[in-house]
C-alpha cells in the first residue's frame, strides 16, 4: 500500500508540473484527495487493513497529503505570480521619457524649489508623527474666515483681501488656516498635521509680496499643549530647513484665531542686486503662529475645556528666498527657464 501511495505522488508531482492555469490544478487536488480522490479511496482502504499495517501506513499517507497540499498551494501561489508579471509586462510604463527628450535635445522637467523646500518639510513633520492634508483652493467664506474666529464685521478681514466669484459666497482661500478646521473635524485629539498649498491675495506686488504665494499650515491638538510645544517644533523645522540653529525673533502678533499670537522673524541678509558683495541685515517675517484660540477649537468640533493645541502657517516662498538669497519673489513666479534651471534637478 505504502508503495501505491509513493507512486499516486510521483505522478501528481509530474502531472502538476505540467500545469499552467489554477483551475487545472483545482482539478488535480480534487483528482488526489477529493472524496473520491485517487488517496482518499486508498486510505478508505485503511480501515480493514491489519493495526500493524495501519501504524505503518497512517503516518506515511499523511506525510504525503500534506506534501500534496504544500505542493498545491505553492503552485497556486506560483501561477497568481506569473500572471501579475505577464500583465506587468503588457501594461509597462516607458518612464524613459525624460531620457528621449533630452535626446531630442528637448528641455526635462524638474522640481520647483519651493515645491522641493515643501516636500523637506513635510517629510521633517511626517517623521515626528504628523499628517499631510490637502484642501481646496476654492473655499467658503465659512472656512476662510467665521470659522476662524473673523465675523463678517471683523477689520481683520481687511488684512487679506480676497479674490471673490461672483456669488460673493466662495473666494480663492487667502490662507492655508482653512485647512484646521477641516481637518479638525474630521479627527478625535490628540492629532498633529500639517497642510500645505497654495494661497491667493488681491495685493500689490513687490520684492516681498505676491498675490499667489505659498503656505504650510501646521496644527497639534491635545491634553496640555502649550507654547513650549510651539516653540520646540518651530525651531526643528528651521533647524531641518537651515541645517543649523538659526537666529529667530518671536513678537506678539495679532490673529483672531489663535491667542496668544506671535510673528517669529528670521535674521536674513538680504542680497543687494546691484551690488553682489554687499547684503543687507534685516528679519523677515516668515512664521506667524500662536495657541489655538477656543472659539477655533469648537468650529472644528473639539472641546476647549479638555484640549488645546498650536497652529502656525509659514510662508514658503518666503523661506526659498532666504535659503537661496533670492532678492525679489516675483522671480518664483516668472517662470524663467534659465532662473528655474538653477534648482531643478535636471
Ligand atoms: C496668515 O496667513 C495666517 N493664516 C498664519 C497663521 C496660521 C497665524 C496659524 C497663526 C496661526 P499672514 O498673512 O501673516 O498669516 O501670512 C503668513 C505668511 O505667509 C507670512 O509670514 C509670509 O511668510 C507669507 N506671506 C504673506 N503674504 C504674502 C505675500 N503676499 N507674498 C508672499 N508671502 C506672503
Amino acid at each position: 500500500m505504502i508503495e501505491k501511495i509513493e507512486e499516486i505522488y510521483s505522478s501528481f508531482k509530474n502531472e502538476l508540473n505540467a500545469l499552467s492555469k489554477q483551475a487545472e490544478v483545482l482539478n488535480l487536488k480534487a483528482a488526489i484527495l477529493g472524496k473520491k480522490g485517487s488517496l482518499s479511496e486508498i486510505l478508505k482502504g485503511l480501515k480493514d487493513a491489519s493495526p500493524e499495517e495501519r501504524q505503518k501506513i497512517g503516518p506515511v499517507s499523511n506525510e504525503i497529503k500534506k506534501s500534496i497540499e504544500r505542493d498545491i498551494i505553492d503552485k497556486l501561489k506560483a501561477i497568481e505570480f506569473d500572471e501579475i508579471n505577464e500583465k506587468l509586462e503588457k501594461n509597462r510604463t516607458d518612464f524613459s521619457l525624460r531620457d528621449s527628450l533630452r535626446e531630442l535635445g528637448l528641455q526635462g522637467g524638474g522640481l520647483h524649489p519651493t515645491h522641493q523646500i515643501q516636500r523637506e518639510i513635510e517629510d521633517v513633520f511626517l517623521s515626528m508623527g504628523f499628517e499631510v492634508l490637502d484642501g481646496p483652493h476654492i473655499e467658503d467664506e465659512y472656512h476662510n474666515f467665521e470659522a476662524l474666529n473673523i465675523p463678517e464685521t471683523h477689520p481683520a478681514r481687511d488684512m487679506q483681501d480676497t479674490f471673490w466669484f461672483a456669488d460673493k459666497k466662495h473666494l480663492l482661500r487667502t490662507h492655508t488656516s482653512t485647512i484646521q478646521i477641516r481637518g479638525m473635524k474630521e479627527r478625535k485629539p490628540p492629532f498633529a498635521f500639517v497642510g500645505p498649498g497654495k494661497v491667493f491675495r488681491s495685493e500689490r506686488t513687490d520684492t516681498t509680496h505676491e498675490m499667489a504665494f505659498h503656505q504650510l499650515e501646521g496644527m497639534m491638538v491635545g491634553e496640555k499643549i502649550n507654547t513650549g510645544h510651539l516653540i520646540y517644533f518651530m525651531k526643528t523645522l528651521l533647524k531641518a530647513i537651515f541645517k543649523k540653529d538659526m537666529e529667530v525673533r518671536l513678537r506678539p502678533g495679532y490673529f483672531p484665531f489663535v491667542e496668544p499670537g506671535f510673528e517669529l522673524d528670521i535674521r536674513w541678509k538680504k542680497p543687494d542686486p546691484k551690488d553682489e558683495s554687499a547684503r543687507h541685515s534685516g528679519w523677515l517675517e516668515l512664521l506667524p503662529c500662536g495657541m489655538v484660540h477656543p472659539n477655533v477649537l469648537k468650529a472644528g468640533g473639539v472641546d476647549p475645556e479638555k484640549y488645546s493645541g498650536f497652529a502656525f502657517g509659514l510662508g514658503l516662498d518666503r523661506l526659498v528666498m532666504v535659503n537661496y538669497a533670492i532678492e525679489d519673489i516675483r522671480l518664483l513666479h516668472r517662470g524663467d527657464l534659465r532662473f528655474n534651471k538653477q534648482f531643478a534637478s535636471f
